[in-house]
């Protein structure tokens, strides 16, 4: 008979300090009263919240890093108590430096066994160290601590260093960046698949083959979803929203079912930032977008072929 899906594990990450921006502290307490955890049951899973993490004020720009630094090492603990249980971390966000203490937990859950992938879907790079930071915000810096690089309070989470590693980290939707984080990722050879790429070839198409790239050498892999990936139109409700997005319909087309696979190890949706969702869009496709991720069944009906895709039909 049938497995009963894991339970998911909803935990809030209450942090704002990472981005010049802080409304995006409030973004997991919004969506949480507004009835994610029952939204998600609907679909026929547990569902219920297990942690909200707070992170400590911080005033003075030199306080935010060591703040960040202070938030990850608590949401990491509030990661690994049902990751062990056998559940699937859900972290709500948040601005994105909750991705150090996600990712750093998931990794020290699976270290034993192996290596994780990640799929990072994002506008932007995240990949700056406070050396190459132009703005200075932890929220530009998750990647490259997971990778080991930049700040020793972040890379080190769980004493030690490199959690993920380059060829097991794909990047989609960028398309806001600067050089010296570009730079980085570009060394370390880190697929990413810029805004353009994924334009061009349809989002389906490079999701599925940023899925498999990540499972490729990995016991284990996750999703992270900035929702400043989506178009502005679908999700204004963003700390840094971004012009030419991913659409909505795409991303829920794509994305269903994909963590009804055994291998995902826990998903993140960040940057929600409720004091710009004057009408609520945002927090429907956030709820929207968690829902599809977790559908237990699998993944559901294909979506229907898109004009250009029939006209390359044709011309074939
Ligand atoms: B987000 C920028 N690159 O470093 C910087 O929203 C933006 O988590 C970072 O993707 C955006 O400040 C961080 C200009
Ligand atoms: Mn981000
Ligand atoms: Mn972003
Ligand atoms: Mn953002």
């Amino acid at each position: 008979h049938d497995m009963l899906p894991r339970p998911l594990a909803l935990i809030g990450a209450e942090v704002g300090e990472g981005a010049s921006d802080a409304g995006c502290k409030w973004g997991s307490q919004a969506l949480r009263e507004r009835g994610l955890a029952a939204h998600l049951r609907a679909s026929g899973r547990a569902a219920r919240w297990t942690g909200m993490v707070r992170a400590p004020a911080a005033r003075h720009s030199a306080q935010r890093l060591r703040a960040v630094e202070h938030f990850s090492a608590a949401l990491a603990q509030q990661v690994l108590g049902p990751a062990r249980a056998g559940a699937l971390p859900v972290v709500v966000g948040g601005d994105h430096s909750c991705a150090v203490g996600t990712w750093s937990a998931v990794a020290e859950h699976w270290r034993a066994q192996g290596d994780i992938g990640l799929v990072w879907i994002d506008a932007h790079l995240d990949a700056h160290t406070p050396a190459t930071s132009l703005s200075g915000a932890p929220h530009g810096m998750p990647v490259a601590a997971l990778l080991g690089h930049g700040s020793p309070g972040l890379a080190l989470l769980q004493g030690w260093a490199g959690k993920l590693k380059p060829h097991n980290l794909v990047i989609l939707g960028a398309r806001s960046f600067e050089a010296g984080e570009q730079a980085l990722l570009t060394r370390l050879g880190v697929r990413v698949m810029y805004m353009e790429e994924v334009a061009r070839r349809g989002f389906g198409a490079c999701f599925a083959e940023a899925l498999a790239l990540v499972q490729r050498h990995t016991v284990a892999w996750g999703l992270s979803f900035d929702l400043d990936a989506l178009d502005p139109a679908d999700a204004p409700g963003t700390g840094t929203p971004v012009a030419a997005g991913i659409a909505l319909a795409d991303a829920l087309a794509a994305l269903r079912g994909c963590a009804a696979d055994p291998a995902c190890a826990a998903l993140e949706l960040v940057e929600y930032n409720p004091l710009h969702d004057a009408d609520g869009r945002t927090a429907r496709a956030a709820f929207a977008l968690l829902k599809a991720m977790t559908a237990p069944q699998g993944r559901g009906a294909r979506p229907a072929p898109c004009a250009a895709a029939q006209a390359c039909a044709e011309l074939s």
